[in-house]
């Protein structure tokens, strides 16, 4: 692998033009009309605009992407996370132009995007999931009669969802007909499929999440699991590695599902298995990730493995060259996503431009970027622009020196979710680790 196509924007396209770079590859960065001056296109050795601000017309071209890679002659394109990463077609389109789409084959995005059939393999391949329909519900009797069978409160999800899109509860049968029509209609409209299915609701349940390694002759690592608790609109704003709440011997219970799921599907790339754990500890397969994630960093720091070039050997056709045995976790670390808003019980974007910035450093720190002072954060995307990881011997250790990190970080000229960010870190319930997906909102409700 010679030349790779960077086909994303912001903090995750600079992360693989690094780990590239490293690894002797040229690359080529793609921008649009409004990412002109971010740091991806500077750091990249060739950069291309693929068209205007909005993504629908440049980060989510599939032709302009293409053909950039085409005329630059790059031999594969790495999708980092959001946009192309997901779509079976862009996987397909690389293929057919023979280029190596760093990721897993079409198939198998096909199948993993596909929530309710990724359940029904992950059930066929052993993992505990979530108690709920098998496959998607047709017929309102259907869904009354599982739903019955489930017991209530029960959620509803798009079959072509995934990550907290397209769900609705249901806390009585009386709502249940109106909220499918809702679900089915919004799925329709956000997807293209109104495919739903059904799942008993988890009233507070930890979300956690376990990272795979697969390479194409059959070999599966995993790299232990991530606790993504702490989620505000289904935006995950701080992850850790390890949870808080998971012990030796159940790590090696959800690393050996992780990894058979891995298997049973003869996947292929870093993948990750998402599983929502319950009070009594009891955990059940919900959906997969096919792509590198935003909080991968944390697994890196704690298992000294970088993940993003991994993905470009095993993309390569190189064999992992490691086992289970050959993997080991030392320390833990945590991540919080720095975002350009005010966040509180009213919360607001805060695009703009950054007149000042001292980045946090020393043992045990990293910062992930794309921004600089004077740099103007344009409205158009996501409002993440950095990621800040501490790592330390102990969770304790890691908590100070994020405290520690967060006291050096200085921006001015927008308003971030530092001061979010600080006050879940100073919370009593949090540094216990008692916590669960419900937390974010109630430390939200309880602010005067
Ligand atoms: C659930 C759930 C409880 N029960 N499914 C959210 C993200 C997406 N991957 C699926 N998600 C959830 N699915 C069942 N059957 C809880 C979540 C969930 C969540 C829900 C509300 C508020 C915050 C949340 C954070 C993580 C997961």
């Amino acid at each position: 692998m010679q030349r790779v196509l960077v086909a994303n924007r912001g903090e995750i396209a600079l992360r693989i033009i690094r780990a590239c770079r490293e690894l002797n590859i040229e690359t080529i960065a793609i921008y649009s009309e409004a990412d002109r001056d971010s740091l991806h296109v500077k750091y990249a050795d060739r950069a291309v605009c693929v068209g205007p601000a909005p993504s629908a017309q440049s980060y989510l071209n599939l032709q302009n992407i293409i053909s950039a890679a085409v005329v630059h002659g790059a031999d594969a394109i790495h999708p980092g996370y959001g946009y192309l990463s997901e779509q079976p077609l862009f996987a397909e389109m690389c293929e057919a132009h023979k280029i190596v789409f760093v990721g897993p084959s079409p198939e198998q995005i096909e199948l993993m995007g596909d929530k309710s059939r990724a359940k029904a393999a992950m059930a066929e391949a052993g993992l505990p999931v979530i108690p709920g329909s098998d496959g998607p519900v047709d017929s309102d009797a259907e869904l009354i009669s599982i739903a019955d069978d489930l017991g209530y409160p029960v959620i509803i999800k798009a079959a072509a969802g995934g990550g907290g899109r397209g769900m609705r509860l249901v806390w009585k049968p009386e709502d249940l007909l109106q909220q499918s029509k809702i679900a089915r209609a919004e799925a329709q409209a956000a997807f293209g499929n109104d495919q739903i299915y059904l799942e008993k609701y988890f009233v507070n349940p930890r979300h956690i999440e376990v990272q795979v390694l697969a390479d194409q002759y059959g070999s599966v690592v995993h790299l232990g699991e991530r606790e993504c608790s702490l989620q505000r609109r289904h935006q995950k704003l701080l992850e850790e590695c390890p949870s808080p709440a998971v012990h030796d011997e159940l790590r090696v219970q959800l690393g050996a599902a992780a990894v058979n799921g891995a298997k049973a599907v003869g996947y292929r790339n870093v993948g990750t298995m998402e599983f929502l754990l319950d009070a009594d500890g009891k955990f059940y397969f919900m959906e997969m990730n096919t792509r590198i994630q935003v909080e991968h960093p944390v697994t890196e720091m704690v298992y000294g493995i970088d993940l993003v070039k991994e993905q470009l050997r095993i993309a390569a056709g190189e064999p992992l060259g490691y086992d289970q045995a050959g993997v080991a976790a030392y320390g833990h670390a945590i991540e919080c996503r720095i975002t350009a808003e005010a966040i509180g019980k009213t919360s607001r974007p805060s695009p703009g431009t950054i007149t000042r910035l001292y980045v946090p450093g020393g043992y045990g720190i990293r910062w992930d970027s794309h921004v600089y002072q004077g740099y103007t954060i344009p409205p158009y995307y996501d409002s993440m622009f950095g990621k800040l990881i501490a790592w330390g011997t102990d969770r304790e250790e890691a908590l100070r020196r994020m405290e520690r990190a967060l006291d050096e970080l200085v921006i001015e000229g927008i308003e971030t979710s530092i001061p979010f960010h600080r006050q879940i870190l100073q919370d009593r319930r949090f540094r216990q680790g008692e916590f669960s997906t419900r937390f974010v909102d109630e430390l939200l409700s309880e602010q005067i």
